[in-house]
């Protein structure tokens, strides 16, 4: 045996003694004041919660949509700064669930809420609440995390219900306006715990307000290290943002239960030696009738989702890519537990 060849034994306890290593240069130590934490991002569907997360991570790492019940997993926006690393969960839009997907999607919140540091509960306050927000107000109202409201939509606020929806949003974790801390006056003031039970009008959209929520939410989280390298903003692979990316387009074309009934798997993904990388997708439908639809007239529709979809991928990738898309059908797939658990892991 030659001095560079190690036994199997030896090589393990390489990676062991690096791995021990590293981590005792990373967990404990961290600079005095440095916060991080998970932080549980929940609401109704379609309140604006991933594309509040994409504002503050500053990439895509959640596809968003007009259309209820995008976010289907739980999905991780990480935010590094020299003060802090907040590590964002993005959950489902909680709903009344009736299929086995809504289930499977309803127990990711709860997984998400059971792990989490803090939690901010996210609001359209555009419109008034409604039985949903009220639902998930309760859901979160007795936690003993801490809870950050996010007023979003706060753009689309016409100026003449600013003063009753703004009342009504900040009602539903049952606070008296007397118990509700004024997050200006706080953050002012430099005292950061007060800041718990607090409200803030946002825009994910124009970015408003986003540094004061992170100031609230920061102050809440404990001292901590940073649990992931500065560069990465998202727990999730590129094939399955990838698949994302795919359903993401669906979600903006289709109409109806269409979009809905739709779960993407990428079968292949090859880099060739142009530098472009092949990616294979298929779309998965629940009916015959459904399929007709995706595809549409001569392969129209599934030509748009491929080329909003490749232009997606290739901007997360950095190189071209060759988007083939393939449609077929799972019959009532969102009601079986075993492949809804398969297509949500990416899997075909
Ligand atoms: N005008 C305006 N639109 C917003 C704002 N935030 C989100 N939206 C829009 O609201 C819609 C829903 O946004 P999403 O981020 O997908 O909402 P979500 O809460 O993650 O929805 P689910 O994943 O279905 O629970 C999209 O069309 C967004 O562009 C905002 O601050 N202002
Ligand atoms: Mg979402």
């Amino acid at each position: 045996m030659t001095e560079e060849q190690q036994t199997p034994e030896q090589e393990s306890d390489d990676v062991l003694s690096a791995y021990l290593k590293k981590s005792a240069g990373s967990a404990g130590s961290h600079a005095a004041g440095h916060r991080s934490g998970y932080v549980a991002v929940v609401g109704k569907p379609n309140v604006g919660k991933s594309t509040l997360i994409n504002a503050i991570v500053g990439r895509k790492v959640a596809i968003t949509s007009n259309k209820p019940q995008t976010t289907r997993r739980r999905i991780l926006g990480i935010l590094t700064r020299d003060d802090a690393q907040i590590l964002f969960v993005d959950t489902p839009g909680i709903h009344e669930p009736k299929q086995a997907l809504n289930r499977f999607m309803m127990r990711e919140v709860e997984q998400a809420l059971d792990d989490c540091d803090a939690v901010l509960f996210v609001t359209d306050v555009s419109r008034p609440p409604d039985e949903e927000d009220h639902r998930v107000a309760e859901r979160v109202r007795g936690m003993k995390q801490p809870v950050i409201q996010a007023l979003n939509k706060a753009d689309t606020l016409d100026p003449r219900h600013v003063v009753e929806n703004v009342a009504a949003h900040e009602a539903l974790m049952g606070m008296t306006k007397d118990e509700l801390v004024n997050a200006d006056e706080a953050i002012a003031e430099g005292s950061p715990f007060e800041i718990r039970n607090s409200v803030m009008l946002t825009s994910a959209a124009r970015g408003d307000n986003i540094d004061k929520l992170l100031a609230m939410l920061i102050a809440n989280l404990p001292e901590g290290p940073a649990y992931y390298e500065a560069g990465q903003v998202t727990d999730q692979t590129d094939r399955i943002l990838a698949a994302e990316f795919v359903r993401e387009q669906a979600l903006r074309y289709l109409e109806q239960e269409v979009p809905h009934g739709i779960a993407v798997a990428i079968d292949e993904w090859q880099p060739r030696k142009n530098g472009m990388i092949y990616i294979g997708a298929t779309l998965y439908v629940e009916r015959d009738s459904q399929k007709g639809i995706l595809i549409g007239k001569g392969g129209d529709m599934l030509k748009k989702i491929g080329s909003g979809a490749r232009k997606e991928i290739e901007n997360e990738l950095g190189s071209k890519v060759f988007l083939e898309l393939w449609a077929k059908v799972r019959e009532g797939w969102r009601k079986d537990d075993a492949l809804v658990e398969r297509f949500l892991s990416g899997q075909g």
